[in-house]
């Protein structure tokens, strides 16, 4: 392992701990898990002394302990009955495996399943938090906990998070069927790294991100801009070990060479693994080929998985039935064709099964991986056999030399199993050497350390959005029309600053904007939550249109000057207001008046007062029968007529182009503020709308994300050079 992995220790999340507990007789048991995946963190937790969070399988009672001696923290993390139902059962096992292995029609809904996911996840981010040392990796696994990162980054903003999925992730019509599809992918970005198994996994969390969340997306660099976050995606293909596999099935006990050809398939008992089409593409063989009556075996073994719940029950009585057909029509007095065990083996029994096999056929409907094609190439150690593999497991993408098929092919997969079953020595050498090479080379060791060292490696960020960057998201969008354009002030033409008479434009901005408004094909409204009088003050530029006090006063060329008319009424209660706030005297709270309207500054407040001044401010503007907005450090009060930065902007195109404004012109808005929603969710499907920084988990309704300041000047620049229309 190299030296950069080593570094920091690491605290592990997963849905289950590495050991099964159990209560027999009011006593504790506890198990460790026999996976691949636990004896490589196994080592590595040991040498770190990290920590291992996730369910006993059990619960535990207050203050009782897991006995169990580990050479590392483990930590286990309680669920109620309810959230074993809700999150484990429900939204993970019901919701989001079908949907992520493209099953969409299996896929349960269901909020309360939803909110114990949440409710789950956040309970686990915060175990990570209570236990992760400020420089620790934390390492969430899993479907199971999508959310927790979410959670972690608002407790932990710098935290370094990584995620791995073992399970696809699905093109982005099928992920969007989800009711929770931005919540879940918000969650996932919130990580530093997001590893899958596969390139076409990237490729589909890259479109989902760009596409549902507006990310800003690389594709050649497989990084995703959100939030002012850059967050590095890669495909980390599992590797097994390869060592252990390949010894075992050295020692395994020599079996009675048996008279038939052996095809093996191993799997859990679920709907994923494609059982019952591979039995019937057996039975297809059969049927076609007499000769291999009473030459060939199907060797099923089906682990019990999930075996609570009713759609896995179904699928068990399916098989059997559908075993027990084949078997009736072509056992004979001394040949039964499918060997089918419910139950799973020991390791040495497996080895044995994998060595001695002819033919494995591993044929799931989808797969994130499979490890079973790896084990059994792992464990070729004597006459080497044939791998048929379906070309929808994650496995496929890597282990060519295998024959692949469609596995709902049930034609395709009899006549694959044909060529195994009469392919000579020399190719199947040639294959299985080549497979055994790659798999050896890439094995579970070598998976851990890309993985750890890409989750160590120094910060990614992704350089500023670039002219193709606008060109890709605009040039069509505008092709040559007029375009009404509205900026947010603080925060988007300016950085926050202490006071908001610092907040000044850089010279560059400044140009950048003059330009804009210079061409006679776009106009500029500047939309902000300070007065007119103070904004126009701020931008200092003729020619553009102004709208303060979040659009209750507007003032711009060829427009009537607009001031809303129930705004005036508010102007002494406004006062009021002002002078009550004034007397919380709480150092570097203070209150700007803005006429109708007035924003609670506490950005210079000692940080740990922020909350309880916000909370006070907010009951106070209430009382008064003013709406509270939480801005920057910010509390606005806003008099309550029903009128905000969306009704400004379209009181602003409907004056100037008139009712039917959206054949005429293009809009676009930018903004950095919980304000500018407003105006996002006016313009959604009538214009294109940026959020500017802002964080991953925050909502939006803005078309895309842009992470700062200097990117809003380079859409200006953009926009002040693009071509002009005919
Ligand atoms: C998920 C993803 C991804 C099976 N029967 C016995 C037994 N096994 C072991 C195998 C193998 C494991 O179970 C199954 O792993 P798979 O990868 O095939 O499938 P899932 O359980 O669905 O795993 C999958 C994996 O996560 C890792 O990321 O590859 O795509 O769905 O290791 O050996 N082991 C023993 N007796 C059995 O009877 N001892």
């Amino acid at each position: 392992m190299s030296e950069q992995a080593r570094q920091n220790s690491l605290v592990v999340l997963s849905n289950r701990l590495p050991v099964t507990v159990r209560r027999a007789r009011g006593r504790l048991e506890v198990e460790r898990s026999s996976g691949g995946l636990v004896s490589a963190l196994d080592p590595i937790l040991q040498e770190v002394e990290g920590t291992w969070i996730g369910w006993p399988g059990t619960s535990l009672r207050p203050k009782e302990r897991l006995p169990f001696r580990s050479a590392y923290r483990l930590e286990p993390l309680n669920l109620t009955r309810n959230e074993v139902r809700h999150y484990y059962h429900g939204f993970s096992n019901g919701t989001l495996w079908p949907l992520f292995h493209s099953f969409p029609e299996r896929m349960r809904l269901d909020r309360r399943d939803w909110n114990n996911y949440e409710a789950v996840n956040e309970r686990f981010a915060e175990a990570a938090d209570r236990i992760a040392k400020p420089d620790d990796l934390i390492w969430i696994h899993d479907y199971h906990l999508t959310r927790a990162a979410g959670r972690l980054r608002q407790l932990r903003p710098a935290a370094r998070i990584a995620f791995f999925l073992h399970i696809p992730f699905p093109p982005y019509d099928v992920f969007r069927i989800l009711p929770w599809d931005r919540e879940v992918l918000r969650g996932l970005l919130c990580c530093d790294l997001v590893g899958l198994h596969c390139g076409g996994y990237v490729t589909n969390l890259l479109d989902c991100a760009e596409r549902l969340l507006g990310a800003r997306v690389d594709r050649s660099a497989n990084q995703i801009e959100l939030g002012g976050r850059t967050i590095q995606v890669g495909a980390f293909p599992l590797g097994i070990d390869f060592e252990g596999f390949e010894g075992r099935a050295r020692l395994a006990p020599e079996a009675q060479s048996p008279a038939e050809k052996v095809i093996l398939g191993v799997d859990r008992l679920d709907y994923t693994k494609g059982i019952p089409e591979r039995i019937h593409a057996f039975a297809e063989l059969l049927e076609r080929h007499r000769e291999y009556r009473e030459r060939i075996v199907l060797v099923q073994i089906a682990v019990p998985s999930r075996s609570q719940v009713t759609e896995y029950q179904d699928l068990k009585r399916e098989i059997d039935e559908l075993v027990g057909r084949v078997n009736g029509r072509f056992a004979t007095h001394r040949w039964t064709p499918i060997h089918y065990l419910y139950r799973s083996v020991s390791p040495e029994r497996l080895a044995a099964l994998y060595r001695d096999a002819d033919v494995a056929l591993v044929t799931p409907l989808r797969d994130g991986m499979n490890l079973v094609a790896k084990e059994y190439v792992a464990s070729q150690v004597a006459d080497p056999g044939v791998l048929v593999l379906s070309r929808l497991a994650g496995a496929a993408e890597t282990m060519y030399e295998s024959l692949q098929v469609n596995p709902y092919n049930v034609d395709a997969v009899a006549g694959a199993l044909h060529r195994a079953l009469t392919m000579d020595l020399a190719e199947r050498t040639d294959r299985m050497v080549a497979l055994r090479t790659r798999e050896r080379r890439f094995n579970l060791l070598g998976w851990l350390d890309s993985f750890l060292e890409a989750a160590r490696s120094s910060h990614y960020t992704m350089g500023p959005p670039t002219d193709r960057d606008f060109e890709a998201w605009l040039a069509r969008f505008l092709n040559g029309r007029q375009l009404a354009l509205f900026l947010d002030y603080d925060g988007t033409l300016t950085p926050i600053v202490e006071r908001p008479e610092e907040a000044r434009f850089s010279s560059s901005m400044r140009a950048a904007l003059a330009d804009c408004v210079r061409r006679r094909d776009t106009d500029v409204t500047i939309v902000s939550g300070r007065s007119l009088e103070d904004v126009m003050k701020m931008v200092d530029l003729k020619g553009v249109t102004f709208a303060g006090n979040h659009g209750l006063e507007i003032t711009g060329p060829g427009l009537e000057p607009f001031v809303h008319e129930d705004a005036v009424h508010f102007t002494d209660r406004a006062r009021e207001l002002a002078r009550r706030l004034g007397r919380m005297r709480t150092p570097g709270v203070w209150v700007e008046e803005k006429g109708p309207s007035l924003t609670v500054h506490y950005r210079s407040a000692p940080v740990e007062q922020h909350a309880r001044v916000a909370e006070l401010a907010r009951a106070r503007i209430q009382e008064a029968g003013f709406q509270p907005r939480d801005a920057h450090c910010a509390i606005e009060a806003r008099p309550p007529i029903g009128w905000d930065k969306g009704h400004a902007v379209l009181h602003v195109v409907r004056a100037r182009y008139g009712q039917n404004w959206s054949e005429r012109i293009r809009v676009i808005y930018a903004g950095d503020d919980d304000t500018d929603e407003d105006a996002f969710n006016a313009l959604a499907g009538m214009g294109i709308t940026f959020r500017v920084a802002g964080s991953a988990e925050m909502s939006t309704r803005a078309t895309r994300h842009i992470p700062n300041v200097e990117s809003v000047e380079a859409l200006l620049r953009w926009l002040a050079q693009r071509p002009e229309g005919e």
